[in-house]
């Protein structure tokens, strides 16, 4: 949770560092916990990225997503992606700091992406699989705002993955289909 000292209508995305450096994460992935979501033999002991859950706004769940920079061989750093068990919860994410992609898929096959720079809002519909992947050099940070009953299916993309992958390829990012 990040408490007591400011609420967050209050985060100045000019700030976000400063102001993440007086939370304690909610959830830390590393490497060890992302093992089979990359391609490629992901090392143990990386912290992969770092959620913060902020003070709820009513039933509106808010979370911050610090996405650290790397890859695992060419693939970039990503989270490790989820459905909403809830079919009617959608998602906004708004983009603070850095550089990344959003990919999102449907249990029909069907994809999509978004670039998610600083000021970027991006809607996920209900339904749809949501991962951010950070394709730039710096820490890729984002706001996510999602309703209290939503919940979090990890196993469907755990046991199917997803459709596209995001790799460097001649030093740019680019979706390849996902095996
Ligand atoms: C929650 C929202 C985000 C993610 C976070 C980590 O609905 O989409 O806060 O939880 O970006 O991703 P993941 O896939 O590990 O939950
Ligand atoms: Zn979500």
């Amino acid at each position: 949770m990040c408490p007591e000292q400011e609420p967050p209508e209050c985060i100045d995305p000019e700030r976000i560092t400063e102001f993440l450096s007086q939370c304690s994460s909610s959830i830390t992935r590393f490497g060890r916990d992302m093992v089979g979501i990359f391609a490629g033999e992901v090392e143990p002991d990386s912290i992969i990225y770092e959620v913060y859950e902020l003070e709820s706004i009513g039933n509106i769940r808010l979370a911050v997503t610090k996405l650290m920079p790397g890859k695992v061989g060419d693939e970039y750093y990503m989270t490790k992606g989820h459905y909403h068990e809830d079919p009617q919860s959608g998602e906004v994410y708004f983009g603070l700091k850095g550089r990344g992609l959003l990919i999102m898929q449907t249990k029909d096959g069907e994809t999509g992406e978004i670039e998610l720079d600083p000021g970027t809002i991006a809607c996920i519909r209900p339904g749809w699989a949501h991962r951010s992947v950070n394709t730039g050099n710096e820490e890729f940070v984002f706001l996510a705002a999602f309703p209290r009953e939503a919940g979090h299916d990890y196993s469907s993309i755990e046991e199917g993955g997803f459709l596209k992958r995001v790799v460097e390829v001649g030093g740019r990012p680019t979706l390849v289909p996902g095996q």
